[in-house]
């Protein structure tokens, strides 16, 4: 059975270009609650921590430089199938081939600076949701 739940970043550069409450709104717009949320800029230990799972691929520094080269808002959003139906608002990772009207079409940078995070399993959103918040922090 989907979960209903699924972990976001909106990453430096969405916040850098202003586009925090654009992107809030579109997400709303979805129909995705958020249950927890929080501004915060991650140190370089726990970038590293959560893009483990991309430690040997070639962009892993730069991935790493850039997420905690400036303040995040992460958060956690509650929908029907919210991983799946997150994954189709934020659009491909490389915004050049993000379909029209999703959030990194629209804020995207680059495939490097993409704007937002989206879980991309349950257990994914599981387990990123409690990297970043406690039981207490959650609605
Ligand atoms: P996604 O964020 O769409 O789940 P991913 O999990 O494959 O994509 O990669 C995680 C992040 O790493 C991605 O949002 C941006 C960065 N990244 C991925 N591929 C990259 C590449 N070829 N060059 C630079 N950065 C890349
Ligand atoms: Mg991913």
């Amino acid at each position: 059975m989907a979960s209903n739940r699924t972990f976001t970043m909106l990453k430096p550069d969405a916040i850098e270009n202003g586009h925090m409450g654009k992107i809030i709104d579109m997400i709303l717009n979805a129909g995705f609650e958020i249950k927890a949320m929080k501004l915060t800029q991650l140190t370089e230990e726990q970038a590293k921590e959560f893009y483990e799972v991309h430690a040997e691929r070639p962009f892993y520094g730069e991935l790493v430089e850039y997420m905690t080269s400036g303040p995040i808002v992460a958060a956690i959003l509650e929908k029907d199938n919210a991983v799946a139906d997150f994954r189709a608002l934020i659009g491909a990772t490389d915004p050049a081939d993000a379909a029209e009207g999703t959030i990194r079409k629209y804020y995207a940078e680059s495939k490097g600076r993409n704007a937002v995070h989206g879980s991309d399993s349950d257990e994914n959103a599981e387990i990123e949701s409690h990297f970043h918040f406690t039981a207490a922090e959650i609605i």
